[in-house]
């Protein structure tokens, strides 16, 4: 088995990026052949992705991949869960709605008019996130929902674009709460009780599977010879960084830290007791069949959006590394450790004005430098992860002896110490690329490159990218 390259499309939710991946039995190598920004915009009725744009960078980065790596031999997409955009006729019907616009809280109440939490539950095994797309779909005028043929989850509707074939990718589909998680398809009985029409949604496919080859215009956009796949990868990017993470799943849990903090161990059965309903803990699906027994905490989105906040109102930039430095300097004892999961600190707006609120009504007196607000924020992440890691072991019945964070937040050392000290645990920090090195590896596989089961890819993460270990301080 010789090595060779794929190219991974990696949306988040801040940035996108596009990675040329070098994969052999030895070799897991990435480069980065292009990075553009994400920024949501609010027009009209609501906040938005600007979903063509994203598609036009990626375009870019693709046709970059391919002057750089001519014999690149597969492409995935990966993205953030829960959205979507809806067609017809292969024409798309609007810009899709970002996860924080605050129209989902209509599609709540519908929701469960028709179906308790508790019960759907049982049936999607998803923990209740305001945002699922079954909330999202149950908040949309009736009439577009009966014009629309097709509803694409977003990296879906990317390979729509570069394929011309519609198609459902497991791991995501499962975040939309429309999927029997016992069996893993569409179910229909939910579907047409909650009066949403199961025409628009797609054939489900697997990671591994290929959703198409390039359409010929797409080839030649790209400068890509013909017959490029497009290989379905775990297009939930959570999915995707929980492949890459370097560990023992029989012994470790994982916090795949960006703008969210995913935080469970990953586990071959469901888990749908009434503890992991209490805990709100949700089952969504992985590569392979294996299930993310996990939970949202808020992650870096408070502090990302403290610093937006202030840079806002203050009119200069604010350097986070700088501003980090500043917060270890803050001694954790005189800051305030608040409930990060709180819903108000869900939609974009002024953090520390949130923060302040929250320590009124809980007796404790708010931060009062910005340093002490980074120190603020840092500390409850650090205990909100700690927690969840512990609720994980329990309910999926894993003894966690380690935590691993990958993703961006693996460069927070201050984040990564504090939850080691916190839990009591080592913190094994990185890749930072967790994301972009699942999609590349799944496609690797399927292209031939690699084999064998998730274990030997993460064998081969761990020859490749060691992580930096934090010993818990007493
Ligand atoms: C992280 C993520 C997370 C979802 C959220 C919508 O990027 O995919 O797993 O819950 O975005």
């Amino acid at each position: 088995m010789t090595g060779g390259s794929v190219a991974a499309v990696d949306l988040g939710a801040t940035s996108g990026r596009v990675i040329v991946g070098h994969v052999g039995p030895d070799t897991l190598e990435t480069t980065q052949v292009a990075r553009f920004a994400n920024d949501p915009v609010t027009a009209g009725d609501g906040l938005h992705w600007d979903v063509l744009s994203l598609y036009g960078a990626a375009v870019k980065g693709l046709r970059e991949a391919f002057r750089s790596e001519p014999q690149i031999a597969s492409i995935g997409v990966d993205s953030w869960a829960v959205d979507y955009g809806m067609l017809r006729d292969g024409r798309l019907l609007g810009n899709p709605f970002h996860y924080r616009d605050e129209r989902t809280a209509r599609g709540v109440e519908a929701v469960h008019a028709r179906m308790p939490h508790a019960e759907l539950f049982e049936r999607n095994g998803l923990q209740f996130l305001p945002f699922n797309t079954l909330y999202q779909l149950a908040a949309e005028p009736h009439e577009l929902l009966q014009f629309a043929d097709t509803a694409l989850l977003i990296p879906d509707l990317v390979g729509y674009w570069l394929t011309g074939q519609a198609r459902a990718e497991q791991t995501n589909a499962s975040t939309t709460g429309l999927l029997r998680v016992l069996g893993g398809e569409w179910d229909d009985e939910l579907i047409a009780g909650l009066g949403l029409p199961r025409s628009i949604l797609p054939p489900l496919i697997a990671p591994g599977d290929t959703v198409g080859t390039l359409l010929p215009d797409v080839a030649a956009a790209l400068g890509a010879p013909a017959g490029v796949p497009v290989t379905a990868v775990g297009s939930h990017d959570t999915a995707s960084a929980v492949v890459a993470v370097p560990m023992q799943p029989d012994a470790a849990a994982y916090i795949s830290c960006g703008t969210w903090g995913l935080v469970g161990v990953e586990v071959e059965r469901l888990v749908l007791t009434p503890d992991a309903l209490r805990a709100n803990f949700t089952n969504e699906g992985g590569v392979d069949g294996r299930v993310r027994l996990l939970h949202n905490v808020m992650g870096l989105w408070v502090l990302s959006e403290a610093v937006r906040w202030w840079e806002r109102t203050e009119g200069h930039r604010i350097d986070l590394p700088t501003l980090l430095d500043s917060a270890e300097e803050v001694d954790a004892a005189t800051v305030p450790v608040f409930d990060v999961n709180d819903p108000r600190f869900l939609a974009p707006g002024d953090m520390p004005g949130r923060i302040d609120a929250w320590c009124a009504e809980h007796g404790l007196a708010a931060p009062r430098t910005r340093a002490a607000y980074a120190r603020s924020i840092v500390e409850s992440l650090a205990q909100a992860f700690a927690d969840a890691a512990r609720e994980a072991g329990r309910i999926g019945g894993v003894d966690v002896r380690a935590i691993h964070i990958v993703g961006g937040g693996a460069l927070n050392e201050l984040l990564c110490q504090r939850t080691a000290d916190r839990a009591g645990l080592p913190v094994l920090a990185g890749p930072v690329e967790a994301t972009a090195l699942g999609n590349v590896l799944v496609q690797a596989r399927a292209a031939g490159l690699v084999s064998g089961s998730l274990e030997s890819l993460r064998d081969l993460v761990a020859r490749t990218h060691r992580p930096r270990r934090h010993e818990p301080r007493s």
